[in-house]
């Protein structure tokens, strides 16, 4: 049989119904999970692939309609990542060739760890929905966060005036990147909620110091509000500890910090 119109037993409205029946499945599926976790950045994309292939119920979402985050430019659209060698096994894990570099590093292109790093999580079964952002956290009667609140990206990129949806989670991941954006909102709308720092505020992250910052992102990940993760360099933003520029070894870590720190919630959860 050929590729022709005569062959074809589908019309349009298989693909219609094709495209809206199978999101609908996925997106309730997604509606209440064990870890949400907001931003597919390096971090993101590694805490969601560890927990996944534990056994997890993990959502990622994303509001561009592409994930990697910041990894697509490399250095200043120079598609390289430089990773410590201590993270190697981040990228190893997930099948990213790396090519020795100097002083401890080795090299990865950014389209090929963008890429894996997303498909390893994907079959590991988490699931990724991009276009979708988070506007609010859920919280529980104690101010505990225990989800998200969601919206298509485009809605807000329109300005339009629509009511969000919500998703429930166990706990959620802020890998939101330099704005740390859902901390900053629980911070600023839950009564009474003060962000686990040394200061008064969330003070966001310092000028350029890559070894401080690379040192600093581990510690940093951890549970900052009950309910709340940050990881990566939302986790520094939160702390003022420095930005590092492309070397992306600390994101991985925290990555597989964020993962053993929810997977602890979680387990001391019942
Ligand atoms: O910034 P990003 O890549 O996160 P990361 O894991 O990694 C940082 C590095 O890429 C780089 C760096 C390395 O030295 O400093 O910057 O900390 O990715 C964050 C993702 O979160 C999405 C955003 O579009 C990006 O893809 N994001 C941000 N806010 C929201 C969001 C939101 N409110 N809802 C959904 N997605």
């Amino acid at each position: 049989m050929g590729f022709e119109k005569e062959s074809f037993k589908w019309d349009e409205l298989t693909v219609t119904r094709g495209i809206v029946e199978s999101f609908m499945a996925d997106f309730l599926d997604s509606i209440d999970l064990d870890v949400a976790v907001v931003g597919a950045g390096p971090s993101g994309i590694t805490a969601a692939r560890i927990l996944a292939e534990q056994g997890h119920k993990v959502g990622i979402f994303e509001r561009n309609l592409h994930i990697g985050g910041g990894i697509w430019g490399g250095g200043m659209l120079f598609p390289r990542i430089v990773i410590e060698e201590e993270a190697a096994h981040l990228m190893k894990a997930v099948g990213v060739k790396l090519r020795p570099w100097k002083d401890g590093t080795v090299i990865a292109d950014a389209v090929e760890a963008a890429t894996k790093m997303t498909a390893a999580a994907i079959d590991a079964g988490a699931r990724i929905l991009v276009g979708i952002e988070a506007e609010d956290a859920v919280v529980d009667d104690d101010d505990r966060v225990c989800g998200v609140v969601i919206n298509w990206g485009a809605v807000s990129g329109a300005g339009l005036h629509v009511d969000p949806l919500a998703v429930h989670a166990k706990v959620v991941i802020d890998g939101t990147g330099h704005p740390c954006e859902l901390s900053r909102l629980v911070e600023a709308r839950v009564p009474g909620a003060c962000i686990d720092n040394e200061f008064d505020c969330i003070p966001g992250e310092a000028s350029m110091n890559a070894r401080k910052g690379e040192a600093a992102l581990v510690p940093n990940t951890r549970e900052v509000y009950p309910g709340l993760i940050v990881s990566g360099m939302a986790a520094n933003a939160i702390s003022k500890s420095y930005r590092m520029g492309a070397i992306f070894g600390g994101m991985l870590m925290s990555g597989e910090k964020a993962a053993q720190v929810a997977a602890e919630i979680i387990k001391s959860r019942g």
